[in-house]
């Protein structure tokens, strides 16, 4: 059996900020495997597709606007409970108030916008993660 996958995206604030590396150093240093790697602007298509159980709710036009402004780093990562372990890393979706420690925690700030700017996604489950993968990197 092979080991978990899931997908982590650098957001456009994290490429924008130069905490790309950071933000892969910390997935490698807990011990997650990263297996493929590109650098996209990502289409209002892809995105749609991405978030598509946000559609209708108040943040997800301005979530599409701030995720195609820039370049985001797509990364597939392996290792067993990868999903749980880097959305932990990753920490809680309002950097304001994520732990100290995490990702979001550590790097995010709110920016008065209608859309949280916090650095990085992460699958939340294996049928996310199979989804996902495939739209990323088909
Ligand atoms: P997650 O990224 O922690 O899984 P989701 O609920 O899947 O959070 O939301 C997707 C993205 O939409 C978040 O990462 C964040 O950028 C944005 N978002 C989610 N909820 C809100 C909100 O209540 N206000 C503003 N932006 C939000
Ligand atoms: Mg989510």
């Amino acid at each position: 059996m092979s080991a978990e996958e899931t997908l982590i995206l650098v957001k456009p604030d994290g490429v924008a900020r130069g905490l790309s590396g950071e933000i892969l150093r910390r997935v490698e240093a807990k011990g997650y495997r990263i297996t493929d790697l590109r650098m996209v602007t990502a289409s209002r298509e892809l995105l749609a597709e991405h978030y598509a159980e946000h559609e209708g709710k108040p943040f997800f036009a301005p979530l599409l606007e701030f995720m195609s402004s820039g370049p985001i780093v797509a990364v597939r990562a392996e290792g067993d409970r990868v999903i749980e372990g880097f959305r932990s890393l990753a920490g809680a979706t309002d950097p304001t108030t994520a732990a100290p420690g995490t990702i979001r925690g550590d790097l995010g700030r709110d920016w008065g916008v209608a859309v949280q700017q916090n650095l990085v996604h992460g699958s939340d489950s294996t049928l996310s993660a199979e989804r996902e993968l495939a739209l990323w990197f088909a």
